[in-house]
């Protein structure tokens, strides 16, 4: 058992419910660790096919726990450095959510602010409450900027202008805005976002594992490459994809329900 989180999977899907609600979900070392578990259960359970991450109580995830920042520059000689800290614990966190051939769906219950913000956008699809926000710009209030991949997943999916904006001037970046901004993918009234992540879950575990991987990784590699170096990628997977026994059966499916 978990102490900062719970885990529970049911019929292939997994559920990470972030479980510190008196500090809005905070990341603390111990999150890092059971977080490290979880996720390493997940990429080795063939079980799972699809992964929930949500928060307990009224918020999502507020992002780095400021009293153990603080605890970390009261002891500089034995604690890490700030960038040491993102380097071994929240970079390793981002690239396993993107890097593990099954979704991620953010189900963002309540207030998301900075490396929970990224958390959040790290996910390969997020709903919203209509209740929650986005605060984008916790990290310049606190003299730092942006990080755990903010930098890149907000230009990416709202455009440079809009990220600078969230990273500066929105104190509360609302649901209507961040669905607008193309940031998430649905807002529900607070009691629906379980039930509609649940539903989206549902339907992603019909589709073919191997198939929803395969996207999953030439998506992003995608936002590296040029058109020649998608075609080229797409074409490689797609050999692979080819090969398993789904493909087939669901070919001849398709055409025995015409035929
Ligand atoms: O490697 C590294 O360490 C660097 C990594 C950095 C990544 C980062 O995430 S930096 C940014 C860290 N996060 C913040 O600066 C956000 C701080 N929190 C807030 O600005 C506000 O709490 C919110 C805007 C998120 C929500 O505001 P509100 O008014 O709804 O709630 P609240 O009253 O401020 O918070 C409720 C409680 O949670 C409160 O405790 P209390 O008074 O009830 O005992 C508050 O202190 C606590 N809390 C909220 N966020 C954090 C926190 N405690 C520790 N760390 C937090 N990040």
């Amino acid at each position: 058992a978990y102490e900062t989180l719970q885990y529970e999977v049911q019929e292939g899907i997994a559920t990470i419910t972030l479980n510190r609600p008196d500090v809005l979900n905070a990341f603390n070392e111990q999150m890092f660790r059971e977080l490290q578990d979880v996720l390493r259960a997940v990429e080795r359970d063939e079980a799972v096919r699809v992964v929930i991450v949500t928060g307990a109580g009224r918020g999502f995830c507020a992002g780095q726990d400021l009293a153990e920042m603080r605890a970390r520059y009261e002891r500089p000689e034995e604690a890490m450095s700030i960038g040491e800290h993102l380097r071994s614990r929240y970079n390793p966190l981002i690239l396993r959510i993107r890097n593990t051939e099954k979704p991620f769906i953010a189900a963002i219950n309540g207030v998301a602010a900075g490396a929970g913000c990224s958390l959040a956008l790290a996910c390969d699809l997020r709903v919203m409450a209509e209740t929650a926000s986005f605060v984008f710009n916790a990290f310049a209030k606190i003299a730092l900027i942006p990080d755990s991949g903010s930098t890149w997943f907000l230009p990416h999916l709202a455009g440079y202008a809009r990220a600078f904006e969230a990273a500066t001037l929105i104190d509360r970046l609302d649901a209507s805005r961040a669905l607008a901004w193309g940031l998430v993918n649905a807002v529900v009234p607070p009691d629906q976002v379980m039930l509609t992540a649940q539903e989206w879950a549902a339907r992603l575990r019909e589709l073919p594992a191997r198939a929803v991987g395969f996207l999953k990784r030439a998506l992003n590699r995608a936002l590296a490459f040029t058109l020649e170096q998608s075609l080229d990628y797409e074409a490689y997977l797609q050999e692979v994809a080819a090969r398993t026994p789904e493909h087939r059966e669901r070919v001849e499916a398709f055409l025995r329900r015409r035929g």
